[in-house]
């Protein structure tokens, strides 16, 4: 089947023009796809849902219905516009249902892409940062009071920090590709951290702080902006919206806006947080947000960066010990980058952890 097939078994009015494929993201992937209807583009999202990582797409799916049909009822009591604001899944023909498996058992979804819109791989300003940080408060804002419960849980243990230590100590153990003899310091390093690396469960786990719904993907890539004004519009990529802790949203977001440089780069004397980047973001989110934390919450969040990058080099790490299992890889070494990268990063977090905790005092 083709991409245009596959389009075609979705209830998406007009003729098919054209379709690329897009880089980013690193599990699923991703198609542009260009209609045409009485003479005016409709632009969509396609995706083939990684089976591998997504075990029951039906439910992912049912579930990501139930986040934006909320979100768009809180878009709409906020007067934004739906169009923009809010993602759309389209329905299949065939059963009205929000995917469509191929001859292959392979899932496909459809999302209307926002007109005029972009996403920043990366970004420097720090206007657009905080807007990053704002979109991703407005997302929280807009699902407080939805019933975690009825949310399907993606990926069991997802940011579950110390189930990411038992995975990684087996493939340390098992070394089944004989990589380990190389990456022995990072394992120590890693091993290091672990213990702090490991509260936020700790706290989510005896009740400290409470659980809420997060995104819990929050890569500033995430968020779409109107092309022509820069305002923040709807938050992408839903697949992750689960039950979780708000240091998990701000920590993520943090590990990935405010590295000086992307999240693979191998030049490690370049890594580190650029605490304006920081701060921009702080002030973007907090500002949607802080009213609705707890006391001890609101001094969780630094541990957040710190437990996310922690958690995401553990990740990398293993993935590069198991044999590049997980995460797509461009060339052989790439998880190995990922993961010694997101170790200095850590290392920069609790070198800074002082003037960073004092940005926080700001705005919470
Ligand atoms: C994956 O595919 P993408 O870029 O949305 C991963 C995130 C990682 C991220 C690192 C489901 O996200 O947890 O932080 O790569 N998503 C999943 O770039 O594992
Ligand atoms: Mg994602």
């Amino acid at each position: 089947m083709t991409i245009h097939d596959i389009c075609e078994s979705f209830d998406i009015g007009g003729r098919y023009v054209s379709c690329t494929e897009l880089s980013t993201g690193n599990i699923n992937s991703t198609y542009h796809v260009k209609y045409v209807r009485d003479g005016e583009n409709k632009d969509y999202i396609v995706q083939k849902i990684n089976k591998n990582v997504f075990t029951n797409p039906e439910e992912l799916m049912r579930s990501i219905v139930l986040v934006t049909d909320y979100v768009r009822q809180n878009v709409i009591k906020k007067g934004l516009s739906t169009k923009r604001f809010v993602l759309r899944a389209f329905l299949a023909k065939k059963d009205r249902k929000p995917f469509f498996i191929d001859e292959n058992g392979d899932y496909w979804r459809v999302y209307r892409y926002i007109k005029n819109s972009i996403t920043y791989d990366t970004v420097d300003d720090l206007t657009i940062i905080q807007r990053v940080g704002e979109a991703f408060g407005r997302f929280q804002d807009c699902l407080e009071g939805f019933d975690t419960s009825k949310l399907h849980i993606s990926i069991p243990d997802f940011h579950n920090t110390p189930a990411r230590y038992v995975a990684f100590e087996k493939a340390v153990k098992e070394d089944v590709c004989g990589r380990v003899k190389k990456v022995e310091s990072q394992i120590e390093k890693l091993l290091g951290f672990k213990q702090k690396a490991c509260l936020i469960q700790e706290y989510l786990d005896c009740g400290k702080i409470p659980m809420r719904v997060t995104h819990n993907d929050t890569k500033c890539n995430n968020v779409s902006f109107d092309m022509d004004t820069n305002q923040p519009l709807a938050v992408l990529d839903l697949d992750t919206v689960m039950p979780g802790a708000i240091a998990y949203d701000f920590g993520d977001a943090i590990r990935f806006i405010a590295n000086t440089v992307i999240e693979d780069c191998p030049n490690l004397d370049d890594v580190g947080i650029d605490v304006d980047k920081y701060n921009a973001f702080a002030k973007g989110f907090l500002g949607q947000v802080s009213q609705n934390l707890q006391e001890f919450e609101k001094k969780t969040l630094n541990l957040g960066v710190f437990t996310m990058t922690v958690e995401l080099a553990v990740r990398f790490l293993t993935d590069y010990i198991n044999g590049d299992k997980y995460f797509k890889t461009r060339y052989p070494g790439h998880n190995l980058d990922r993961a010694n990268n997101q170790i200095a990063l850590a290392q920069d977090v609790l070198k800074k952890w002082d003037v960073l905790e004092e940005i926080l005092q700001k705005y919470i």
